[in-house]
């Protein structure tokens, strides 16, 4: 009989569900109106993620996947030794389990919106790893990055997979990638980003043909029903994703299919027929694009792999 270590789990919420409420608000109000795209993920939308991530359309995780299939040894190599690995956005964190035997990491550190999702994969990977300590946060890194006490930041080796600096605006990713190194000064940084390509490949994927994109999109508006005790009917609504080459950014919206109002307490609003409420941006780079972001937010030692069409990058970067 064995007894793996227990999973520490922290729930930290620091928005409270008010503030959410007012977010939720502000945001239905404006003119175009516009939905944060961490509403995507409840228990049913991060679920519908990770089957998108299966989808023959979308393909960054499979380029991703092939990088460090590829590229592995020498990733690991530019890492050099790891003792915690902090994986932002971690969902099921099979991106990080495949990582584990390059970088033997000692201390893992999951950290996601979605605490229940990530609180039942933290208890399945516990299980096979009985000797990695894991500490899972439920919290939304977005805003705040507090981690834990005891991790001297030369230690630290921050995850940020599947281009998920790309939904953030380029001000936020600046932002979040300063935030990021002043944690890790004298660690370092593996972050996965999507390239630019033609829009026959980049609009399937956001748009692909079993709608699952669609039920992630239309999902948003279940979520914000539960959080704003609005009454949003998904039938009013159809998912929309187009790539808008002069931001470089797939962007994604829900589309009223007719005249509907939307009310929640103390509020409604009303949407004439086409009108949207944008609810995702998904920025792709080029290689030079963000090497250059991550020098401004003060990064060095900068090196990237790509999988064999170029349509996907890691890079690594030293804080
Ligand atoms: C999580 N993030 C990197 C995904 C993306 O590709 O921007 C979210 C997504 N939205 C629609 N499909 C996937």
């Amino acid at each position: 009989l064995f007894a793996p270590a227990a999973p520490k789990f922290i729930a930290q919420n620091p928005q409270p569900a008010s503030a959410e409420q007012v977010e939720l608000r502000e945001g239905l109000m404006a003119r175009p109106a516009h939905i944060d795209p961490k509403f995507l993920y409840d228990a049913l939308g991060s679920a519908l993620f990770t089957a998108i991530t299966q989808l023959p359309e979308y393909y960054p995780t499979r380029c991703e996947s092939e990088i460090f299939q590829h590229h592995g040894a020498a990733i690991a190599r530019h890492i050099g030794p790891v003792l915690s690995m902090i994986d932002l956005g971690a969902g099921d964190c099979v991106k990080a389990e495949r990582l584990f035997p390059s970088l033997r990491p000692r201390h893992y550190v999951p950290i996601d919106i979605s605490a229940d999702y990530l609180q039942a994969a933290v208890r399945r990977l516990q299980l096979s790893y009985p000797d990695l300590q894991i500490t899972a946060i439920g919290q939304d890194f977005t805003h705040e990055l507090a981690l834990p006490a005891g991790i001297p930041a030369e230690q630290r080796l921050f995850f940020y997979p599947g281009s998920s600096i790309g939904n953030l605006s380029p001000e936020d990713a600046h932002a979040m990638l300063r935030r990021i190194r002043e944690q890790c000064a004298g660690g370092g940084l593996l972050v996965g980003v999507d390239r630019v390509k033609p829009k026959h490949v980049l609009e399937p994927a956001y748009d692909d043909a079993l709608h699952l994109t669609a039920a992630f999109n239309l999902n948003l508006l279940r979520h914000v029903n539960s959080v704003l005790d609005a009454d949003f009917d998904v039938d009013d609504w159809r998912h929309i994703a187009l790539f808008n080459s002069a931001s470089s950014r797939i962007e994604m919206h829900l589309e009223a299919q007719r005249a509907v109002r939307v009310a929640w307490p103390g509020g409604a609003r009303a949407f004439s027929a086409g009108e949207r409420i944008h609810t995702e941006n998904s920025y792709k780079f080029t290689p030079q694009a963000f090497a250059d972001l991550l020098q401004s937010a003060g990064y060095r030692d900068v090196a990237h792999w790509s999988d064999s069409r170029g349509w996907f990058s890691i890079f690594s970067a030293r804080a």
